[in-house]
């Protein structure tokens, strides 16, 4: 199952010119049909406005591929037998020769092999709330404790135990960091609560902590690039609250389990605050994209 990578990523990967890795569980998943297409070309057509090359990862027919062409991202924005894959889901789907979109375990494992070391999302997977009776915990931090790449993202998502998960981030190992903030982002809001012990403010710092990462070696980990949604763009914080209670308690009256539980509590968010969490979901992603290009950028110019 040797990935498959576009030939404008291999050349932008030989090159040392800058490229950003986009995952394809959040367009086939994450964001509601047919909006999610237009989403998928609009981020790639922003990673290449900041002068950086768009790789978005899925699995196509058991073959693993980096950078998709248009009508390979409308099979996965269609989601007809589009799975969701983790990290551990790789070699099944390739035996089966079946298609799936890849979540960020899956994308920065693949990135990270392709030898792409920047990628871009919107929030991070961690600890479920109820993780002592679930055990629900994304399998997106055990991946980053192994895994050298810098992740942009607006945090992790706030419908998780917040608190729970930068406490698994600091036991694993994982390197995190605010842009611009010393409060760690909460995805559709600028500030989950919680602060951040470290913070960067250019694209330059963040490639100087790549150096760093590499210059000592040590454990392979990632470097996670909190970059909050700006203020004036985030969901109102009075409705998150509510609609979000709401949406936990949907979840588990419904017995939604395992890979389930994150798509589910997203679309009720979108369809019960009248699209408005959908709206901060998108400017969180588009300014993570944005960002993730500048950081390959600074990353490429100093090799
Ligand atoms: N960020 C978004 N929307 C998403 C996701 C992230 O804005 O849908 C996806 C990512 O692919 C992440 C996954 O890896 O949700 C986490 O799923 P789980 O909790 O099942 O591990
Ligand atoms: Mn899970």
């Amino acid at each position: 199952m040797v990935p498959m990578v576009s030939e404008e990523v291999r050349e932008a990967i030989a090159a040392g010119r800058p490229v950003v890795a986009l995952e394809s569980t959040i367009i086939a998943h994450g964001l509601p049909r047919p909006r999610n297409l237009r989403v998928a070309l609009e981020l790639e057509a922003a990673v290449r406005q900041e002068g950086a090359v768009p790789a978005t990862i899925a699995v196509l027919d058991g073959r693993p591929r980096i950078g998709l062409d248009e009508e390979q991202l409308e099979r996965i924005g269609s989601g007809e037998g589009i799975r969701k894959l983790g990290h551990r889901d790789l070699p099944l789907v390739a035996a089966a020769g079946a298609s799936g979109a890849t979540t960020v375990s899956a994308t920065a494992l693949l990135a990270a092999l392709a030898g792409i070391r920047v990628f871009a999302t919107g929030g991070l997977g961690g600890v479920h709330r109820e993780w002592t009776v679930t055990q629900d915990e994304s399998a997106d931090l055990g991946l980053l404790a192994r895994t050298r790449i810098t992740v942009v993202c607006a945090g992790v998502k706030s419908i998780l135990d917040v608190p729970a998960t930068l406490q698994r981030l600091e036991t694993l190992g994982v390197a995190v960091a605010g842009y611009g903030t010393d409060r760690f982002p909460g995805f559709y809001l600028s500030d989950s609560g919680h602060p951040v012990d470290w913070r960067l403010d250019t694209p330059e710092q963040v490639a100087q902590v790549m150096r760093a990462q590499d210059a000592l070696g040590g454990p392979e980990s990632a470097l996670i690039v909190a970059h909050p949604v700006a203020e004036d763009e985030q969901l109102d914080p009075g409705v998150h609250a509510r609609v979000l209670d709401e949406a936990l308690r949907a979840c588990a009256a419904e017995g939604v389990t395992g890979q389930g539980v994150t798509p589910f509590l997203l679309d009720h968010l979108v369809r019960h605050t009248d699209g408005a969490s959908l709206a901060a979901n998108l400017a969180a992603v588009r300014g993570n994209v944005r960002l993730a290009a500048r950081v390959a950028s600074a990353w490429a110019a100093g090799e």
